[in-house]
């Protein structure tokens, strides 16, 4: 089995021995960490390794862990998304608990889909008080990332009875939660998120986060897309479908003003600059090291609501580089190097989920070196540290299975450039750090085995077993080599 395993998706790196290593060590414990047999469970945020986060989902599964799967074993990505289709009830029990449409996905997501993130995570360690935290209510981008995910799965492997089967369903419902959860601002003629936390948990309770804005009208765009989709080739499951979710005649075309009235913070026109939320620019311009030094105790929670990060710039995780990454094919690559180069001395990287989105904007933003520390920074951090075990009196230990995702996704779609055009066809554009002097990669696309080699001038696509398939490969399209 595990000959299997490594068959399908092993990389290899020639280069520093512990760069191939770490990797591997990611590459097994995200493996180890999914229920590949079952699309009844979820990946844990820590795996099995330990009862943090309760053997619960968060949106690493969709953005970081999953990934993985889609070009080594679509089939695997399939069943993790069939578990949110099956645990939809338990995101439309939350949705209507607080007064919402549709289906709020649970921030924490066990076994039934219902919310197991509780109100209070961590407690002040001065006064012993308990924090209230909003991941559970405010951190709304879930929803949108499992419907962006959904696309994206279908776009990677061409799968799109997946959509009619299990995907529209949640998209739909999705759609009827963002719908009920903006607000429309007349006086602009826009739909805006208030009151709200994107990736970067520290700041909650801000209105119109870059990220969380440009995820909720892509995946409204899903929802209208597939909707018309259906209509012109699954009619029938669209009628059944309809009825089913007592879907309104006028529910669809109400998705689609809001996806075109969506308010998106656009990059500066002078820096290139995107605002993390409405007034971040205006808080205090301070670093990570600065903040530190002003804590009156190392244990402190940084966050809301009197944390010494909130009333600043300083960020806990990666929250733009997110949307740069997630959203790629919108920025070029001046606006996302602009963004990486202001947001990273202005972040704590509290998070293991901060340093892949960063290493991915110095990859585009041409730092190869910088690239290679975030993605060290990645794929050793549960071998070289015991970092941020503990956080405000609680426990967030163990393996970090996002980072191990992320590991993947650095040297596979990062320095191995590995992506899918909007076109839909396989793209490879590998940029490899000075240390690397090559990687090999095997990829599986629409029913093809492909096997992707690089070095710094050269990038061979050899199509192992089936049919020929064009590929583009540093902007040319032609013939993976049979
Ligand atoms: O989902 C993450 C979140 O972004 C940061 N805190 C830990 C969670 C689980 O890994």
């Amino acid at each position: 089995v595990w000959d299997a395993i490594w068959a399908d998706s092993d990389v290899t790196i020639d280069g520093p021995v512990a760069d191939q290593a770490s990797l591997r060590f990611c590459l097994y414990h995200n493996r180890i960490a999914t229920p590949a047999h079952t699309d009844h469970l979820p990946i844990g945020a820590r795996g099995l390794s330990c009862q943090a986060y309760q053997g619960a989902a968060f949106w690493d599964q969709e953005v970081y862990n999953l990934p993985v799967f889609l070009y080594t074993q679509p089939e695997i990505a399939r069943r993790l998304l069939v578990y949110r289709q099956r645990t939809i009830d338990g995101a439309c029990r939350k949705a209507a608990r607080h007064g919402y449409e549709g289906a709020f996905y649970a921030w924490i997501s066990g076994d039934t889909g219902d919310e197991l993130c509780p109100d209070v995570f961590f407690r002040d360690v001065l006064t012993g008080r308990e924090i209230r935290n909003h991941f559970n209510l405010w951190q709304i981008h879930i929803s949108p990332d499992i419907v962006t995910t959904i696309d994206q799965y279908v776009r990677v492997t061409g799968d799109t009875a997946f959509m009619a089967d299990h995907g529209a369903e949640v998209a739909f419902e999705v759609a009827r939660f963002l719908r009920s959860r903006v607000l429309l601002d007349e006086r602009h003629g826009v739909y805006r998120c208030i009151r709200l936390l994107g990736p970067d948990e520290w700041h909650e309770n801000v209105d119109d986060n870059a990220f969380t804005n440009y995820q909720v009208q892509a995946a409204l765009d899903v929802a209208v897309r597939s909707h018309r989709w259906m209509s012109e080739n699954a009619p029938d499951a669209l009628e059944a479908l309809s009825r089913r979710l007592h879907l309104a005649p006028d529910e669809v075309a109400a998705w689609a003003r809001v996806r075109d009235h969506m308010y998106l913070p656009e990059p500066d026109p002078q820096t290139g600059l995107i605002e993390q939320f409405t007034g971040f620019f205006d808080l205090e311009d301070v670093s990570p090291d600065e903040l530190r030094g002003r804590l009156l105790n190392p244990q402190e929670y940084w966050g809301w609501p009197n944390g010494v990060a909130v009333r600043t710039q300083v960020s806990k995780q990666a929250d733009v580089p997110v949307l740069t990454w997630a959203h790629r094919h919108r920025f070029d690559d001046d606006v996302v190097a602009a963004n990486y180069r202001y947001y990273v001395p202005r972040c704590a990287h509290g998070s293991t989920l901060s340093h892949p989105p960063f290493g991915f904007a110095a990859i585009r933003a041409g730092d190869l070196d910088a690239a290679l520390a975030h993605f060290r920074a990645t794929a050793t951090v549960d071998l070289l540290t015991t970092a941020h075990a503990v956080v405000g009196g609680t426990f967030i230990g163990g393996i970090h299975t996002a980072a191990c995702g992320g590991a993947y996704q650095f040297a596979v779609i990062g320095f191995g450039g590995l992506d899918v055009a909007d076109n839909g066809t396989l793209t490879i554009d590998p940029a490899l750090p000075a240390e690397w002097s090559s990687i090999s990669y095997p990829v599986t696309f629409r029913g093809r085995h492909l096997r992707v080699t690089a070095t710094h001038d050269d990038v061979d696509v050899a199509l192992v077993d089936g049919d020929p398939i064009d590929v583009t490969i540093r902007g040319e399209r032609r013939p993976a080599r049979s």
